[in-house]
């Protein structure tokens, strides 16, 4: 993808002139005759950068550039001044311009490096911004499951209960603990524990709804919220999941076995409406369901 230039000028010649030599450098170039056909197609397009005459009809290239920084755009604006106007080229830096350069273009050089410049630094700002989305996205799944892990996890159910709330409805939270795992890797070993916590989580997530959320809690514990779910339908899911964990086998590298799992389950505002007791009472129902022999669900 190469990077785009809005280029604004009220004079053909020069728009051309710029295009031209801006296109052989590799640059896409949509032009515009004055501040308002700019602010335009700004709004309607991703550009790279703006290079802009001051003196123009309609809007000005000062007014445009005002327009820009108002938008929160991290778009840099370059400004094409007269020889005459290099007090507004000074107040258009003060206003946030990215460089100025003087018309005529003579040294195209000059532009051209500008622009470069321009061009690089954002670049660099766009890649820098993709890499602190991926090291945010890294922080807060599990890399074993591709779920999310127990750092998102309160926020979100703060968030919930916030909605919850507004809207009157009820929110199940349920906790998923795997019985006798610890066996498991002891019999078959830890590579195929692994294997068999990323097929239970995709068990998981095969009975998921649109608006339910599955985080792996730790080693073998699972969250589920459910949004929009009462204690009859938590009750239900929660039934339902023991179900399907039963009956499905697990097989890898030819070597298959069973597992069950132990469920916990609160509801807001049924069981509490306070996110660290509803959190609470669903852990303790779980530990009720281990004490109770396991492959069970306590709420
Ligand atoms: P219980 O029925 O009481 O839940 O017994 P358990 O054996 O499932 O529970 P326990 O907490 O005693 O053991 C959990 C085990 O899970 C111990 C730990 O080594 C294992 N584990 C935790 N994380 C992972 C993981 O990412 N991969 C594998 N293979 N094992 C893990
Ligand atoms: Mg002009
Ligand atoms: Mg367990
Ligand atoms: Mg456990």
């Amino acid at each position: 993808m190469t990077e785009k230039i809005l280029l604004v000028d009220d004079e053909p010649e020069i728009r051309e002139i710029l295009a031209e030599l801006l296109e052989d450098e590799g640059y896409t170039v949509v032009q515009a005759e004055n501040g308002e056909a700019a602010f335009e197609s700004f709004m309607s397009q991703e550009v790279d950068l703006v290079i802009t005459d001051v003196r123009m009809p309609k809007m000005t290239g000062v007014e445009l550039l005002k327009a820009i920084k108002q938008t929160d755009s991290e778009v840099d604006t370059i400004i094409l001044t007269g020889q005459s106007d290099e007090l507004t080229a000074i107040d258009c830096l003060r206003a946030g311009a990215y460089d100025y350069l003087l018309k005529p273009v003579e040294d195209l050089d000059v532009m051209l490096n500008s622009v470069n410049r321009a061009i690089e630094k954002r670049s660099l700002r766009k890649k820098n911004l993709e890499l602190m989305d991926q090291l945010e996205e890294l922080a807060v799944r599990d890399p074993l499951t591709g779920l999310y892990n127990m750092r998102p996890f309160y926020q979100f159910v703060d968030a919930e209960i916030s909605s919850a709330q507004e809207h009157s409805h009820h929110l199940g939270v349920l906790f998923l603990d795997i019985d006798y795992f610890k066996k498991i890797n002891d019999n078959f070993g830890h590579q195929f524990g692994d294997h068999l916590l990323r097929w239970f989580a995709e068990l998981l997530k095969a009975e998921q709804t649109e608006t339910t959320n599955i985080f792996r809690y730790g080693g073998e514990e699972f969250v589920m919220v459910l949004p929009e779910t009462n204690t009859e339908k938590t009750i239900e899911i929660g039934k339902r999941l023991l179900e399907v964990v039963r009956q499905q086998e697990f097989t890898h590298n030819g070597v298959s076995t069973n597992i069950t799992v132990s469920i916990g389950g609160a509801v807001y505002p049924v069981d509490s409406i306070n996110q660290t007791d509803l959190i609470r009472l669903a852990d303790q129902a779980l530990y009720k369901a281990k004490e109770s022999g396991r492959d069970c669900f306590i709420m």
